[in-house]
């Protein structure tokens, strides 16, 4: 089997240099938050295999040429009928860009139990999963599940990633979805205002306001792994990033680098996190990997464009003290 299985929507990323109301070029990516793992995970030489629903379109080979380059074995279905999705990435302004989705509908949307199966069946180490996928349809949520599920079962190591997306549902949708799953899951992945989505007790349990406070965290985290998660990580952005275990607490800061894209620094620390989960890498190993791996990702434009190899690791040490 594979070191990694992931699977998910991908789409074609059409990136602005600046408001999209007023028209300009249009850059042709790949964008995925799964396939932003899977690359990331590939890039440091692990083997990865990506499973998901193409259009019979150029948009779908184009996607498919993408990842077969980073060395991804594609594991996917063509829809006859159905398109590729579309996503807007409008770089508004310096600081803020905003994604405008063209995938109500669309191939990847039908992801179903079937295409999961055949690329569980080879056995992975690890299966990844997002939050995204369970947002698509009630199929790829049924997919979602029946992974997560299979996979825990049988022995794979289940990663989740919260990944919460607005634009797809709201956060009441996403928590009733999300909690009861989220104890399948070894490694529980989230951002620190998505840690309520899959606390048990539900909403209004705990002190949430808009940062999530330490308490808050803590108590979440614990009944998280009351319930069998062996990992519960907590992207902080650029204030790192923090794991809470059995054993107890580890934190990690953030690589200090020049930040100019932030899109795809969460699927990149995870690609990281996961490697050295891999490479028997302990706690601190991983958050090290992943805040490292994070700052490639927030330093370099594209979601997964700038991501390391592994013999470029060190690279950004480097930068830290001066040298190149
Ligand atoms: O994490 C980056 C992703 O958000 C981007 O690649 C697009 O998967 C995507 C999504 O659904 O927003």
């Amino acid at each position: 089997g594979v070191d990694l299985l992931t699977f998910g929507e991908s789409m074609v990323s059409l990136r602005s240099a600046g408001p999209l109301s007023a028209g300009g070029s249009l850059a042709m990516h790949v964008a995925g938050a799964e396939s932003n793992v899977a690359v990331g995970v590939a890039r440091l030489g692990h083997s990865v295999s990506w499973a998901g629903v193409i259009g019979a379109d150029p948009h779908g080979e184009y996607i498919l040429r993408q990842l077969r380059s980073e060395g991804i074995h594609v594991r996917h279905r063509v829809d006859a009928v159905r398109s590729t999705g579309v996503m807007f990435l409008e770089q508004r302004t310096a600081d803020l860009t905003r994604a405008f989705y063209y995938r109500t509908g669309s191939a990847g949307s039908t992801l179903s139990r079937d295409d999961v199966d055949l690329a569980l069946n080879a056995g992975p180490r690890i299966l990844h999963l997002t939050g995204i996928t369970a947002a698509l349809s009630a199929e790829a949520r049924a997919a979602f599940g029946y992974a997560a599920e299979r996979a825990a079962a049988e022995g794979v190591l289940v990663s989740l990633d919260v990944n919460y997306r607005s634009r797809l549902w709201t956060r009441d949708e996403a928590r009733a979805v999300l909690a009861p799953l989220a104890r399948h899951a070894d490694i529980l992945i989230a951002s620190d205002d998505e840690l309520d989505l899959v606390a048990a007790a539900g909403p209004g349990a705990h002190p949430f306001g808009g940062a999530t406070s330490d308490d808050a965290e803590a108590t979440v985290a614990h009944e998280l792994l009351d319930r069998g998660v062996s990992e519960v990580v907590v992207k902080r952005g650029a204030h790192g990033a923090g794991v809470h275990t059995a054993t107890g607490r580890f934190e990690t800061a953030a690589v200090a680098v020049t930040s100019i894209d932030t899109v795809g620094a969460g699927d990149a620390f995870t690609a990281g996190y996961l490697s050295a989960v891999l490479d028997g890498g302990d706690v601190p190993a991983r958050l090290e990997r992943g805040a490292v791996m994070g700052a490639f990702a927030v330093s370099t434009a594209g979601d997964w464009e700038g991501l390391p190899g592994r013999d470029e690791l060190d690279m950004l040490a480097a930068t830290q003290s001066g040298a190149t």
